[in-house]
């Protein structure tokens, strides 16, 4: 048994907000599974970080476009995130980090400086595009041009984003510079540092072949890991002429900054710094190093989308074992999902369609996104988000199957026998056989973080308490007269509210309070071994307002006026 969980989530760029597809490929399923964590194994074992990716040639061409400055641009879409993040109930350790910070900084200088001093950096002269007219070297999203494969015009200088090849700037036909449209572009020399990957490429096979099996990385995942592995990638650069990023140190540079991915994955040791300040030696004192320096006593796990599975597999790892002495904690196992389309077509902002999370929460709260968006993961495959989708299953699952149970059994009681619960009877009929069951694969599904297995678990958990309700049905007992019965089914009706309480959260927090509150508050966190009897005969109840709202048609017609693209 392990002692502590890393859990992290891909750093969002800081240039825009999270739309629902980059909320259910890394953010979200990371939370399920740092709530779920907590409930298993104790809060105090469990570090969730994620923030903000604050560097990169994408956040300060934002910047140019907002026309404001880049680090005012940062600060921006940094609460913004902050704050959707924390409407969507979002439980991040230390709160929402960013990777611009001075601990990040120190961080990635001492990394530099191991690399550097273990000969894993190599510095090369190279032709840059560089803008007469804004007397700059261009970054490789700062030029643009025709594709040579597919002559899309528009074909950023690292990839064409119509037909995915790959590109170098001077591959780019007629390149402009892509702020200004300037063509008054030459190639002109300039020194940059690069990374040694050829050297630590072997060892970072070995270690992705005994570790990707062993636990049990998804398929996709490691089929992509072995891809990148095949491929002849050359060395990379790891300095870039911007005038916003992690300084570079060392003489001669001061003009460059590191590339942004060279500093990001950094992002998740600083962050925890911040979150768990602690003493920096695995000691045992509840700081950082207990899961950084925490070897095989800890387990690190990473969400992501599918496109950043390179970075994690290969370059972060790379780059911890470069740094010999830094003893860092590797990854275990490493979850990748897909994409999330909407309505048929790619989510983008600049063709307008998807919806962005700051728009989500004004249309349904969080419980009810974060349960279908769940329930639509995109685990195997790139999955099709609509919103007669979002309303089927808000409308059957959430509502129609766990909302309509809980308002019925506490109505019911409350008419017949007052706001306690009535008398448990030895010997009646409990379902504990069939929610055991399901409680085991459940458990199964989240360890393994299978997210859709699981909400089918849970999913199967509420058909069971529903059907337990219509076969004893209790109404008919008290129309008979029968209230010892009638009282009896009840009283198991609410030990299943208590435990749906405990083993939704992780989806669905905010109903799983409400359900807590109904017997007063009672926050008991732990994840349940067993179906249990926890709530005493004769406890006071109350009677909760409706867990969930239906989305009924008039709102289907809304959001799709609001989202859908014609
Ligand atoms: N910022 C890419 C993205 O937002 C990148 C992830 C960094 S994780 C260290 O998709
Ligand atoms: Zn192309």
């Amino acid at each position: 048994m392990k002692n502590k969980y890393l859990i992290t989530s891909a750093l969002p760029y800081v240039n825009n907000i999270p739309h629902i597809g980059n909320f259910v490929g890394s953010v979200l399923p990371a939370d399920v599974y740092a709530r779920f964590m907590r409930a298993r194994h104790g809060a105090e074992k469990v570090l969730f970080v994620c923030g903000a990716d604050a560097h990169g040639s994408p956040v300060v061409i934002s910047a140019k476009k907002e026309g404001i400055p880049v680090e005012e641009l940062a600060n921006k879409y940094h609460s913004l995130h902050a704050k959707v993040f924390q409407e969507f109930e979002i439980s991040f350790d230390g709160g929402y980090g960013t990777t611009h910070s001075e601990l990040q900084t120190k961080l990635v200088h001492e990394l530099f400086s191991a690399l550097d001093r273990n000969g894993f950096v190599e510095e090369k002269t190279t032709m840059q595009p560089y803008s007469v007219d804004d007397d700059m070297f261009l970054a490789d999203r700062q030029i643009e041009g025709t594709c040579p494969k597919c002559g899309y015009e528009k074909a950023r200088g690292d990839q064409c984003d119509k037909c995915s090849e790959l590109l170098d700037p001077t591959d780019l036909i007629k390149p402009y510079v892509a702020d200004t449209g300037g063509k008054n572009i030459e190639m002109r020399e300039t020194k940059n540092l690069f990374y040694r990957m050829d050297l630590v490429k072997d060892d970072v096979k070995k270690w992705v072949m005994d570790t990707a099996e062993k636990n049990k990385w998804s398929a996709s995942a490691f089929n992509a890991t072995k891809k990148y592995l095949a491929e002849d990638v050359p060395n990379p650069s790891i300095t870039r002429d911007l005038p916003w990023g992690i300084p570079v140190n060392k003489p001669g540079y001061e003009n460059k900054v590191f590339y942004v991915w060279f500093d990001a994955p950094w992002g998740y040791v600083s962050i925890s710094q911040a979150a768990k300040p602690g003493r920096a030696e695995a000691d045992g004192e509840g700081g950082w190093a207990d899961w950084w320096h925490g070897g095989d006593d800890c387990h690190y796990t990473q969400f992501m989308g599918k496109d950043n599975i390179k970075f994690h597999a290969l370059f972060f790892p790379g780059q911890e074992i470069a740094w010999a002495d830094g003893n860092w904690k590797k990854v275990d196992l490493l979850k990748g999902l897909n994409f999330l389309n909407f309505e048929g077509a790619k989510i983008s902002k600049s063709t307008g369609n998807g919806i962005f999370l700051d728009q989500a929460i004004l249309d349904a709260p969080a419980d009810a996104w974060r349960y279908a968006l769940m329930a639509s993961a995109p685990e195997t495959d790139d999955t099709d988000f609509t919103i007669r989708r979002f309303a089927d299953i808000v409308n059957k699952d959430l509502n129609g199957m766990l909302g309509n149970f809980v308002s019925r059994v506490c109505k019911l009681c409350e008419k017949n026998f007052g706001n306690n619960v009535p008398a448990f009877k030895k010997g009646f009929e409990t379902p504990t056989r069939k929610m055991d069951g399901h409680l085991s694969e459940l458990t199964a599904a989240l360890d393994a973080c299978e997210f859709r297995k699981a909400v089918e678990r849970l999913r199967s958990m509420w058909a069971v308490a529903n059907e337990y309700m219509t076969e004893q049905a209790p109404w008919t007992l008290v129309k008979d007269g029968d209230m010892d019965a009638a009282g009896a089914v009840l009283n198991e009706c609410f030990q299943m509210i208590d435990f749906f309480a405990r083993v939704s959260a992780p989806f669905i927090p905010g109903a799983a309070a409400k359900m807590r509150d109904i017997f007063g508050n009672s926050r008991d966190l732990s994840w349940p071994v067993k179906y249990e009897w926890r709530i005493q005969d004769g406890k006071p109840f109350v009677v909760p307002e409706n867990l969930f709202e239906r989305i009924d048609e008039d709102k289907i017609a809304e959001m799709t006026a609001k989202y859908v693209k014609k």
